[in-house]
């Protein structure tokens, strides 16, 4: 399929903004849904639309059938060992939360470690610093070099025998760094420490194998792989998911309840306490059936082919700065057009039917490290297209005339 054939599975790009054809580049914070997904999650609340788990009744199991088969899609789909692997959850922060609270809280002790970067998002420092305080944990980052990779000589300074958990992202939210998350888990498991890996940038775009990648816990966001919000997932090693407590109490992850006692469902229900975001999770199955149709490989090549062809316009725009390394990096580009705040800058191509993201990106010790306060992002995605590139150029060089003052 070429990106004329994707953009037309997607109706939200079909409309004008502020009387502009709209050109989406913030799919790092939210992607937008193909028709196949908007029409399975219609589909499920016009048909099946039932709670899992419970009832006899006809629309109880297939709804409980559509909930659990959405898991089997994304047991394949990252290549987990089984569906006790795979919790489903509101998303890649809540994801981090359960390791954080229901693993870390209880394998760490006053002294040992917590390993970390400084490029993380705060739903995966955030976590850390809060489990670090509760058990007298040290939490200890790992360098970064001047564009913002790190080094394999750091990451094996950095974690000892101490290190308990050592938690990375994937790939960054503003520097598109992708991390060498393998070598890292094979730095972690010889020093005896757990891997966690957040993929809410990787899983919808790069292939994920967590057996290949050998981490202990991996977590995703259905929202940025064109799935629905409020649906994620964790995967975990069964020997660590067997071994942790759950967070949540209540309907759906009791095996049995007394008045003073009570034992937990086995897994993956142990983690899912409450009625389940099912229509969530019928969505985010559709969204891996999409995402598996148009290919892994060929998406991550054609964000590649965009982002090269994007860097290589803006370095002709004078005063404009990228942040991250040059080359081997995502499809995403974090930049500043000299003073111009990155409010201004969106403010103005949103004006002509842009949309791009500016501020923090969640990331402020990242932003202290870039020693800057903000930043503008634009994010590309399978239906971005290299004119949608030429519109975001046009737009940044009519905003650097107008802002000109403020450039040096
Ligand atoms: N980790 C990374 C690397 C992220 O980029 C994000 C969201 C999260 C975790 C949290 O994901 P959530 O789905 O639980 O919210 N990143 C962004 C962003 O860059 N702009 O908006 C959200």
């Amino acid at each position: 399929m070429n990106t004329k054939e994707i953009r037309q599975l997607f109706p939200i790009l079909h409309q004008e903004v502020n009387g502009h054809p709209l050109v989406y580049l913030d799919s790092a914070a939210t992607s937008q849904k193909p028709v196949s997904v908007i029409e399975a999650v219609k589909h499920y609340y016009e048909r099946d639309n039932s709670n899992v788990h419970r009832g006899v009744h006809t629309l109880g199991s297939r709804a409980t059938d559509a909930y659990e088969g959405a898991r089997e899609k994304l047991v394949r789909f990252l290549n987990a060992g089984s569906a006790e692997e795979v919790i489903f959850t509101r998303g890649t922060t809540s994801a981090l939360n359960l390791v954080a609270t229901g693993y870390a809280r209880s394998v760490c002790r006053e002294g040992d470690e917590i390993v970390i970067t400084p490029m993380e998002h705060h739903s995966n420092l955030i976590p850390w610093q809060q489990a670090a305080k509760a058990t007298g944990a040290v939490l200890k980052y790992i360098p970064l070099q001047e564009d913002g990779t790190i080094r394999l000589e750091d990451v094996e300074q950095t974690i000892t025998e101490r290190t308990k958990i050592v938690s990375v992202t994937y790939v960054s939210n503003v520097l598109g760094v992708v991390n060498p998350v393998k070598e890292i888990a094979a730095i972690a498991q010889r020093k005896g420490a757990k891997m966690v890996v957040d993929g809410a940038q990787s899983t919808p775009h790069l292939k994920v194998d967590v057996q290949d990648l050998d981490c202990d816990f991996y977590t995703l966001s259905g929202h940025k792989m064109c799935g629905p919000t409020g649906i994620g997932a964790l995967y975990g090693k069964r020997a660590l998911l067997e071994e942790m407590d759950p967070i949540e109490y209540g309907g759906e992850m009791i095996d049995h309840v007394d008045l003073y006692d009570s034992t937990w469902k086995d897994l993956p229900w142990k983690f899912e306490g409450g009625t389940p975001i099912i229509a969530g999770a019928v969505g985010l199955g559709a969204a891996i059936d999409f995402l598996e149709s148009i290919g892994l490989d060929e998406i991550d090549r054609h964000e590649k082919r965009i982002t090269a062809y994007a860097l290589e316009r803006m370095s002709d725009i004078k005063d404009l700065n990228v942040y991250g390394p040059r080359s081997d990096r995502a499809g995403l580009i974090t930049f500043n057009l000299g003073d111009v705040h990155p409010h201004d800058v969106a403010t103005v191509l949103d004006a002509e039917g842009i949309a791009i993201r500016a501020g923090h990106h969640c990331c402020q010790p990242l932003m202290r490290w870039l020693q800057v306060s903000a930043t503008a992002r634009a994010s590309f995605y399978l239906y971005n297209t290299e004119e949608d590139v030429d519109r975001l150029i046009a737009s940044l060089i009519k905003t650097k005339e107008y802002f000109g003052h403020a450039i040096g």
